[in-house]
């Protein structure tokens, strides 16, 4: 029988497993990248391990989240990942050096590497054929120590591309239309394989726009073919050494298929609050607009900012409209200066914002109260933008600046002709805010330098065999990491202060929440379907860690969260029967019982004491999953391996 892709790549990684479907593999890891917002937490994971220098081919440290710098907090992570970069032999990539996916697609991705990152947006590496995995922190630490990554051997999809697309209609319509056809849990336990002949349609920053946005489908990773429109960007980085070619087995065997026309596709728009509700921008005509935000890992390459300048050039933007453009990279932002195209963004009076996540993350640019606010991001999350009732809107760079210049929300394909794009035939290469580790010789010497917003890690513990504890919260369907644990920035700046974040968990939801875990002393909460989706941020398991949290039942898991709660030593639990989530109430104490053997056994029973009824649970742990929630996570479990 054929491979896929990424099978192909799994097997020449495979360290542990046999590659069935649902089975735990374990694969090495290649590469890593981390931020800095989940950066530092990382660090000190990985300093722990007592390890002095990382055992992949290549780790790299991006400063590209927390850029605002309001007080010492961010500016002192940053020169302690500095620090630790350079004595434990990681490239650090300055603030303002770019988006970490974007300069890692650039200067450092090649195909058929593997490569984790401690950002949910990493399989972005797919569109030159990485297999490309977000993680917690912790994962990464362990990768960048040598050790292996593991996932559950996913299902495989393949969506079939034929045609081409028309003007105005992009690769972010592409990544909107599986959205709408798939939802946000859609992807969940399968690695997404884009094939067909549209592939040689679209550009590697194009197929990137796709890939990073597999994210919101809860897919495992996504990825391209490696082939010669991979070899020409390769190349034109100069970097065509690192050029392999890489293709699907003519038999290879797909769980599910979907074929999409690229000729057939309209501009799209992802409605607020989930990237899945998409609907036709040209049904959404006339929706008044107050902010257009340009950027993030999705759409800030140099072709995005191109289409953007050129569709800007000689106009004006609407007097009601605020528009922020944040170009990807240092490289996309000194070429867009070198070819006057920058200036043609700054006559129409938009405002360039640093190469940085920025509005994404709610790190500055909210919207008005309840403004409307049409981004080209990948998420649209309920407060993520900073503003509480904002109404955030995701489209492509071509909408975007429909919108910019009418006020409104306008089908882009209504702006006239598009403006032919000239893209240069090499980028201009200049790494010199990218800052080598030192040598294993001069490591030696190196301080680790700390501030004082660095708090220690929350304590773990063994798990009980019985553990009584509240309900001290029961939340609906698609819970995000932003509302377990929301950014913006009041708070980002705190990623490694465990204590102060602990005041913000759930309050998208509750306000009430961290106090009253805080009087339970020890809590369960409930969730409904695809629970934790969104961002690997870990502090969405080591937050509520902190504040007592011992078990988290819900109807079904978010890929990441789930691993992150398992790491931190939290027990993820389903329902056996999901009707049995109506009949528990927020208050109510519960037992879960002879939870030792039950985890082995795959069942555990809880007792609801304000009911007398017993609920059945279920989990499907792996040996490994097993050891790390008895001994209290993975740093203790590979303590207790030494
Ligand atoms: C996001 O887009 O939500 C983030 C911020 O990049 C996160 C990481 C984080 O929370 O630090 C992600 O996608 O994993
Ligand atoms: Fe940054 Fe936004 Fe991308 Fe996350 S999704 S890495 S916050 S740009």
């Amino acid at each position: 029988m054929g491979l896929t892709i990424a099978q192909k790549i799994i097997k020449a990684h495979l360290v542990e497993g046999n590659m069935v479907v649902g089975e735990d593999v374990a694969i090495k890891i290649d590469q890593t990248l981390t931020q800095d917002a989940t950066g530092t937490m990382a660090y000190l994971e990985f300093e722990t391990m007592g390890i002095d220098r990382v055992r992949t081919e290549r780790s790299v440290a991006y400063i590209d989240h927390n850029t605002l710098q309001s007080g010492f907090e961010n500016a002192d992570d940053h020169r302690y990942i500095q620090s630790v970069c350079k004595k434990h032999g990681i490239y650090f990539s300055r603030p303002g050096n770019g988006i970490c996916h974007q300069v890692h697609l650039e200067r450092f991705g090649i195909p058929g590497k593997t490569l984790i990152g401690s950002d949910s947006h990493t399989p972005t590496g797919g569109g030159i054929g990485m297999l490309a995995f977000g993680a917690g922190g912790l994962d990464v630490a362990v990768a960048m120590g040598g050790g292996a990554y593991h996932i559950t051997m996913p299902k495989m999809y393949k969506v079939n591309l034929t045609g081409r697309l028309n003007p105005f209609v992009t690769a972010k319509d592409v990544s909107l239309e599986i959205l709408r056809i798939l939802s946000v849990k859609g992807g969940v336990g399968a690695i997404i394989e884009w094939g067909g002949e549209g592939v040689s349609t679209l550009s590697v920053p194009e197929r990137a726009t796709i890939t990073n946005m597999g994210t919101e489908l809860g897919a495992t990773t996504s990825i391209f073919p490696s082939d010669e429109i991979t070899r020409e960007f390769l190349i034109a980085q100069g970097r065509g050494e690192d050029y392999v070619e890489l293709s699907s087995d003519i038999d290879a065997v797909y769980d599910r298929i979907i074929d999409i026309d690229l000729s057939t596709l309209e501009p799209m728009i992802a409605c607020p609050h989930s990237p899945d509700n998409v609907v036709k921008v040209s049904e959404l005509r006339g929706v008044k607009v107050d902010q257009v935000c340009v950027g993030s890992c999705t759409n800030s390459s140099l072709l995005d900012m191109l289409k953007v300048s050129a569709l800007l050039r000689g106009k004006k933007i609407d007097d009601s409209v605020s528009m922020s453009v944040s170009p990807g990279s240092k490289q996309v932002f000194t070429m867009l200066a070198d070819m006057g195209a920058l200036s043609d963004i700054i006559s129409a009076g938009a405002r360039v914002l640093e190469c940085a996540c920025g509005p994404c993350i709610g790190m500055g640019f909210s919207p008005s109260s309840a403004g409307v606010s049409l981004r080209t991001f990948n998420r649209n999350f309920e407060g993520r933008s900073g503003t509480r009732d904002g109404q955030v809107y995701l489209v492509s760079p071509e909408t975007a600046v429909a919108a910019a210049l009418t006020g409104y929300i306008t089908d882009p394909r209504l702006l006239g002709d598009m403006p032919e794009i000239e893209m240069p035939e090499t980028f201009k290469v200049n790494d010199n805010a990218i800052l080598e580790p030192a040598s294993i010789e001069d490591a030696k010497d190196l301080e680790v330098v700390r501030g004082p917003n660095i708090k220690p890690f929350p304590e773990t513990y063994p798990l009980l065999d019985e553990i009584e504890a509240t309900l001290t919260l029961k939340v609906g369907d698609n819970i995000t990491t932003d509302h377990i644990m929301p950014a913006g920035a009041k708070i980002l700046p705190y990623r490694s202060n465990i204590p102060h974040l602990s005041q913000f968990c759930f309050t998208v939801c509750d306000t009430t929440f961290p106090l009253r875990a805080k009087e339970a002393g020890k809590s369960i909460i409930v969730g409904g379907s695809n629970y934790g989706q969104g961002s690997s941020r870990e502090h969405a398991a080591l937050v509520p860690l902190y504040l007592g949290v011992k078990a988290v039942v819900a109807k079904s898991f978010a890929r990441i969260h789930v691993a992150n709660l398992i790491n931190a030593g939290i027990l993820p639990l389903t329902f056996k029967n999901e009707s049995d989530y109506d009949k528990l109430t927020q208050g109510s104490v519960l037992v879960l019982e002879n939870v030792h053997s039950g985890i082995k056994s795959g069942e555990v029973t809880m007792l609801d004491k304000s009911t007398g009824e017993r609920i059945l649970l279920k989990c499907d742990f792996t040996d490994r999953q097993i050891g790390m929630l008895l001994e209290g996570g993975l740093l203790k479990y590979t303590a207790s391996l030494r």
